[in-house]
């Protein structure tokens, strides 16, 4: 049986269990991270040193890095065809989203996720969330560019990286008073991936 270690709010712990879904792989999860804690304690600290989630457990392999979970997942449960084609060429396509939403869209996305849902309305500082917002937005628009007659991000076949980027676009399209630009290829690619059972149970679920 798989272990999943991370609360289930955290979009890089959601990633990792809509991929198990697609995977019709059973998976068992134990909240650790946020209100829970956990993450201080040594037994923990002996899976993922990080001190952070998620962090896999199967048998006695241990993993940590949400996209590096998902690529195992995907390599070690899921026929090489489905999820994540051993073409080099759309394999590089969707390693390319997975190293972009880590170093690009991730650091520019966290000011406003933290701003505008776990920061009280009082606390706000609404004009650099609104510089973050126009940094964020300029993410979207090029994803929204690459998505122009493409039904999936790479491949025509849904992939990692529909999940992976997936995870961030529920947590742009969820954020409330916010004014976003209209990025029409990338709410079609949203509408469409968020009819999946693993995004309704595990992503499509109240921002907190
Ligand atoms: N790059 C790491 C980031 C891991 C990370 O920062 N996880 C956050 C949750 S999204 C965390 O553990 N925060 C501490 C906490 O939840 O208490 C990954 O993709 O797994």
């Amino acid at each position: 049986m798989i272990t999943i270690w991370g609360r289930a709010n955290s979009v890089n712990v959601q990633k990792v269990l809509w991929c198990c879904d697609e995977l019709v792989l059973p998976f068992e999860r134990i909240d650790a991270g946020g209100q829970f804690g956990r993450l201080n304690e040594p037994s923990f600290l002996a899976l993922n040193p990080n001190g952070k989630v998620p962090t896999l457990v199967d048998g006695n392999y241990v993993l940590w890095e949400s996209n590096a979970i998902v690529r195992y997942l995907a390599l070690e449960y899921g026929p090489s065809s489905m999820l994540y084609p051993a073409e080099p060429k759309v394999r590089g396509s969707i390693e390319r989203w997975l190293d972009w939403s880590a170093t690009s869209l991730a650091p520019a996305e966290r000011p406003v996720f933290l701003g505008l849902v776990r920061t009280p309305p009082e606390k706000r500082d609404m004009a650099q969330i609104a510089a973050d917002l126009h940094q964020v937005s300029q993410h979207w628009r090029l994803l929204d560019q690459h998505l122009t007659g493409r039904f999936f991000l790479e491949n025509e076949r849904f992939s990692i990286a529909d999940i992976v980027l997936g995870a961030f676009a529920r947590r742009w399209f969820g954020l409330e008073g916010v004014e976003r630009e209209p990025l029409p290829n990338l709410e079609r690619w949203y509408q469409r991936i968020a009819q999946r059972e693993g995004f309704r149970k595990y992503v499509g679920i109240p921002l907190t």
